[in-house]
């Protein structure tokens, strides 16, 4: 019989990427006993088990770092423009040690489910090593992006060959050469690894289904001068992040692209074009929210691809016709370009779809494709997929898959807390803007308004801390209804749930910029956490 009043823990985080490991961080130095499980063998979250050729972060490196340390912040330099997977590996695995945060870490041990009891007004958590502990507060850093998808291809089971998928790659070097490789898959994992395979597989056909716009990333070795600066401006850095709209510091245009005339808007987008990086989808306000304005950028990387690709029928196949940037915006190194070699095929499976998986290779309505290696570059169940994961149960027993797939929606507030699991936190989670925003920056803020709620309810005398129904039915409408302004929710992607079949399709992401969401998430704590009910 377990006694009510001491639970085993006063806060469980699952997960020991980015948002785990900052969780963990502030609450034991508040004071609190806190436990992370973590499922992989060590810390990295998405980057341990993204290790797939060519992987690399899309936002620039100079911010992808925490800013809760100054010290840790000066010691840490990157070396490229964009942080290879490795070396964010090298990076959190060094926040671990510095802050000793290993021994408040299980690994190996995946969280199985975790169900309320109204009564003894805890939590309940269950691990696959057939544990079972009690905690008061249950917070989610699982990530949004790390439950893989792989369709469910009729014959995978009979291929002789080898298959990966991106997002759970061998920890071992997958040896490509004299291999004859098929990548599924050309958003963003796909497109990063597919130029890298092509260098070293003998022959690489890609399956593609929906073709992508992508920009050059120019990554590049850092300047020294740029790092030095950086460093010095750690304060004016740290105090900006929040208050940007995408938790960086970029340019940001506030001018529609129908304001240009065609010559000067080809001027601007050939010169983010030649920058590289994600200035590309910012040079004017209105790309995702005017038909017309984001036809301009659409049609000039079609240009693009009709100047870079040489033979013509491969660069038509190329050539998206979806709104530019409903889609999560891509970076490459010379990915375009790979289609020029002789040893890669395109294979259009929207047209020709992919019928089974034979013993030998890919089979297509029309053709046969022998392959050694078959690489799944087919995304995650995003945003929800690792939370349905876990059988997580709030009130009278009602799990969270069941209230957010009861008429189709998810409901939350403010993307941290949703009603009827009380004491339970989301990093990252639905409707909030974290994933189209530089991680570390979404999840420092995230973490650091969930560590002061819980110092709030401390001080208070609180102990339970839950989203009202009424607060939470007016972040989903107020979200959807920016949502409905955009031209995102007209494309199916992973923001939508369109690319899970069965998903219930609705808009997961809170698109009103991270400058408006963290001054709404500052209102809401100071006037004493409107919209929760804390007892
Ligand atoms: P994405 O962006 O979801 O891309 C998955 C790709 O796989 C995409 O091209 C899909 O085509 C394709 N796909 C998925 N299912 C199938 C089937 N059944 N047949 C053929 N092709 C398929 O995943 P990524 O890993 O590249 O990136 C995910 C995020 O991680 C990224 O956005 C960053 O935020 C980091 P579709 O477009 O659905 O037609």
């Amino acid at each position: 019989q377990r006694d009510h009043l001491t639970p085993d823990f006063d806060a469980i985080v699952i997960g020991a990427g980015f948002s785990g490991l900052y969780m963990l961080h502030r609450l034991r130095k508040a004071g609190y006993r806190t436990q992370v499980y973590e499922a992989g063998a060590d810390v990295g979250g998405v980057w341990y088990w993204n290790r797939y050729p060519g992987a690399r972060c899309d936002s620039e490196s100079m911010y992808y770092n925490y800013t809760f340390s100054k010290e840790l912040y000066k010691e840490w330099t990157w070396t490229d423009r964009f942080p290879q997977q490795e070396e964010i590996l090298h990076y959190l695995n060094y926040v671990a040690d510095k802050f000793n945060l290993r021994k408040g870490i299980q690994f190996n041990t995946r969280v199985t489910a975790a169900h309320y009891n109204e009564e003894q007004q805890l939590w309940h958590i269950y691990t696959d090593d057939d544990s079972h502990v009690t905690t008061t507060f249950f917070i989610s850093g699982a990530g949004c992006l790390s439950t893989k998808n792989v369709p469910n291809f009729k014959g995978l089971e009979h291929f002789k060959g080898a298959w990966y998928h991106t997002g759970n790659w061998p920890h071992e070097n997958v040896d490509f050469t004299g291999k004859r490789v098929g990548v599924i898959g050309t958003g963003s994992s796909g497109i990063q690894a597919i130029p890298v395979i092509a260098k070293e597989a003998d022959h690489l056909t890609v399956f593609q289904r929906t073709p992508q716009y992508t920009v050059p990333a120019k990554n590049h070795p850092l300047d020294p001068e740029i790092i030095k600066e950086a460093k010095a401006n750690y304060h004016q850095i740290k105090r900006e992040l929040p208050e940007s709209i995408n938790g960086v510091l970029t340019k940001v245009s506030r001018h529609s692209a129908l304001k240009d005339d065609p010559e000067e808007r080809q001027r601007v987008y050939e010169e983010a074009w030649q920058e590289g990086g994600f200035s590309f989808p910012l040079v004017y306000k209105d790309l995702t929210s005017n038909e017309a304005s984001n036809e301009t950028a659409a049609s000039f990387i079609r240009q693009k691809i009709e100047q870079i690709v040489e033979d013509p029928e491969t660069a038509k196949k190329l050539q998206p016709d979806h709104y530019y940037g409903t889609k999560r915006p891509n970076l490459d190194d010379h990915y375009y370009q790979t289609f020029n070699r002789d040893n890669v095929t395109l294979a259009d499976v929207n047209e020709d779809p992919i019928a089974e998986i034979t013993s030998k290779g890919i089979r297509t309505t029309s053709s046969d494709f022998p392959l050694d290696v078959i690489v799944f570059a087919t995304g995650f169940d995003g945003m929800t997929g690792s939370l349905f994961k876990i059988d997580i149960r709030g009130r009278k027993g009602v799990a969270l898959k069941e209230k957010w797939e009861d008429g189709g929606q998810v409901r939350t507030y403010l993307g941290l807390a949703t009603a009827d699991f009380p004491n339970f936190f989301m990093i990252t989670g639905p409707e909030s803007p974290s994933v189209l925003v530089n991680m570390p920056t979404a999840i420092e803020q995230h973490v650091e308004w969930i560590a002061g709620c819980l110092e709030y309810m401390q001080k208070h005398g609180k102990t339970t801390v839950e989203a009202n129904p009424s607060a939470e039915k007016m972040w989903s409408k107020h979200s959807r209804e920016i949502a409905d302004k955009t031209l995102f929710p007209k494309t199916d992607s992973w923001y939508t749930g369109a690319n899970i079949p069965g998903k219930p399709r609705s808009f997961l992401i809170y698109l009103g910029g991270f400058e408006a969401y963290t001054q709404i998430c500052h209102d809401v704590a100071a006037k004493y956490y409107d919209g929760f009910t804390m007892s």
